[in-house]
């Protein structure tokens, strides 16, 4: 018999999930005294005792530093706390989109997943741990409210400190705890429901043709030695018969081979050289934890995500699920470019605009009213789950190739030509001082409620935008009317151009600025062009406008900032990089001169 614990503890008052759970620096967890006992906690006091019992819980995560160590308090608490049964991937190992899968796959009551995703582990990394919902999908605002409120007042925690569970062989585990049913702890593949989700989905035929058939494509995969390694290898090369070394960095490690398991062209570089080789016909990288995903075509062609999506949606008949199922309707986050509008008007198809972060799509899918949609930041994904799924949208990509056969670079073209382009940046700053950022955005907010603002024109160049419209983008949510307030400010031009910032929920120090700018451009001597030089103009105007180099201290750097890498568009922009720098360093001098001017 497995005896309860009861253990006094003092709450945090830092633990407020953010756009996707709580993630910290790995010693905070480990230094701060039941830190991750109290959030656990936290969580599992939100699930109505009622259900506990007869409840599921499935747990699993990116294989990161401190993992293990947190699969095994989990273990302890649930149990203490009456949970009926937990199901975890065997050495903990699951990705965030297996974990949604099996979720609904087996009703369970929600589940628990250990990742900081795209942020670096190992004992100096970040580490993070999420709660999902019975649907599947990241708990809404009401639940991380709740877990947040319940982890300020937190008093004690219940454990069975002796019990421990052994990750390494799949099966069942039987205790008898103390006054509850007695608690059940399966270990299962990670990978086998999953890869069943997928074939009902893609035509594994017609990929397993495309992938080693006689007329194959050659396609590179890097997992960045995050949770995707088993699955690639099972799916892509068992299944679908791509050689064992088109897969690349497939061991999942806790600190990530000391690399950011990031998928853009800055973290992902050996693929992009590789790529750029011209030996393979399409990659794609992933993040730690599986969700993320970034494609790119032969000699390394980029495609930026927000156009990702749009093309998904564009060739959505080439996927056997969405035959079966119709097309429900598409949506974007907020500051993701306005390319999946364009696709949506010509569908005549529903489009929702949510704000960052998967959650918002959840409630839409219960709903019947979305089936695909998409982030800037490399997430893409279908109702198929309720989270982002990085192998999928690789499927989704390959079996586009399939159908059209054509290449990644002539597949995006015509997609242009078509529908017009949305030219799309990021830029962030990352470690802000807090109060610096706070600031920053506050005088921005200022500036733009000023009547006067709208109506304005900026130049830069010889470009000139007038503000058609500005406010800080608040959400109400379709189906049960919740609104999220504050989810980013939001410059739009009369052109449709955007400037959007917002402050990220996903660091774990000090605060990120986000910049994103999104422009369209249907003229097709256009559409070519460099992202980079393009958007310049809006970046200077998004600079002055924001004061955000006077107000946080930080020089914008074009290759430095832009979230997808210094040479993101398929072309080499170092050039461009360059002409964006002296732009500044020439602004700087030329400020320098009238200050010594003034002064003599
Ligand atoms: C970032 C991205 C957002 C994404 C979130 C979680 O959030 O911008 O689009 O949904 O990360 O992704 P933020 O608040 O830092 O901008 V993942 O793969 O890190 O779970
Ligand atoms: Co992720």
């Amino acid at each position: 018999m497995v005896k309860i614990t009861v253990i006094k503890t003092k709450p945090y008052t830092d633990q407020k999930p953010g756009t996707s759970g709580l993630r910290k620096r790995v010693t905070v967890f480990q230094q701060n005294q039941h830190y991750a006992e109290n959030f656990i906690q936290s969580i599992i006091s939100t699930i109505d005792p009622a259900q506990r019992q007869e409840g599921t819980l499935v747990v699993g995560g990116d294989g990161r530093f401190f993992m293990k160590d947190a699969i095994q308090l989990i273990v302890q608490i649930a149990a203490a706390n009456g949970i009926g049964r937990l199901v975890i991937g065997q050495n903990g190992i699951m990705s965030t989109p297996a974990v949604s899968c099996v979720i609904r796959k087996i009703k369970a009551i929600g589940g628990i997943i250990l990742t900081a995703s795209h942020n670096p582990g190992g004992p100096s990394g970040d580490f993070g741990i999420k709660f999902n919902i019975s649907s599947g999908g990241p708990a809404p605002e009401g639940i991380t409210d709740k877990i947040f409120q319940i982890s300020k007042s937190l008093q004690e925690y219940h454990i069975c400190p002796e019990l421990k569970v052994d990750l390494s062989a799949t099966g069942k585990q039987i205790f008898e705890v103390d006054t509850f049913k007695p608690f059940t702890v399966e270990i299962v593949d990670s990978v086998e429901s999953y890869a069943e989700m997928l074939r009902d989905i893609f035509d594994f035929a017609a990929l397993k043709e495309l992938l080693s058939g006689p007329n194959h494509i050659n396609v590179r995969l890097d997992a960045m030695h995050g949770v995707m390694g088993p699955y690639v290898r099972k799916i892509v090369c068992e299944e679908l018969g791509s050689p064992a070394n088109s897969a690349v960095n497939c061991v999942p490690s806790e600190d990530f081979g000391g690399h950011h398991p990031d998928p853009n062209l800055t973290y992902a570089a050996d693929l992009v050289s590789a790529m750029k080789g011209g030996e393979y016909d399409f990659g794609a990288a992933f993040d730690g934890d599986g969700d993320r995903n970034m494609v790119l075509g032969k000699h390394g062609f980029f495609v930026n995500p927000s156009d990702s999506v749009a093309v998904i949606g564009a060739n959505i008949t080439s996927i056997p699920y969405f035959q079966k199922t119709g097309v429900k309707g598409l949506a974007r986050s907020m500051p993701t470019s306005g390319a999946l509008d364009n696709v949506a008007k010509a569908l005549k198809m529903p489009l929702f605009e949510t704000p960052t972060g998967w959650k918002f799509f959840g409630n839409l899918m219960d709903a019947g009213k979305l089936s695909l949609c998409g982030e800037e930041s490399f997430g893409t994904g279908s109702d198929h789950i309720r989270e982002k799924d990085g192998l999928w949208a690789v499927l989704a990509w390959l079996s586009i190739l399939a159908t059209r056969k054509q290449s990644v670079e002539d597949i995006m073209k015509d997609h242009w030509q078509k529908f017009g382009r949305n030219f799309f940046t990021r830029y962030d700053y990352e470690e802000v001082d807090s109060d610096a950022a706070n600031k920053m955005i506050d005088h921005l907010q200022t500036t733009m409620s000023d009547k006067a603002f709208l109506g304005q024109k900026f130049s830069s160049g010889d470009k000139t935008y007038q503000v058609e419209k500005a406010d800080n983008f608040e959400y109400t949510d379709p189906v049960d009317g919740s609104v999220s307030k504050g989810q980013g400010l939001r410059i739009i031009f009369s052109d449709g151009s955007r400037i959007i910032f917002r402050l990220s929920g996903t660091g774990s120090a000090g605060a990120t600025i986000r910049l994103y700018i999104d422009s369209y451009e249907k003229d097709p001597q256009k559409i070519y062009q460099d992202p980079q030089v393009m958007l310049a103009p809006l970046v200077d105007i998004a600079l002055r406008i924001s004061q955000l180099q006077e107000m946080t201290g930080r020089i914008f750097i074009s290759g430095l900032n832009c979230m997808y890498g210094p040479k993101s568009f398929g072309s080499d922009t170092n050039f461009v990089f360059c002409k964006v720098c002296c732009f500044s360093i020439c602004r700087l001098f030329f400020h320098m001169f009238l200050w010594y001017t003034k002064k003599q």
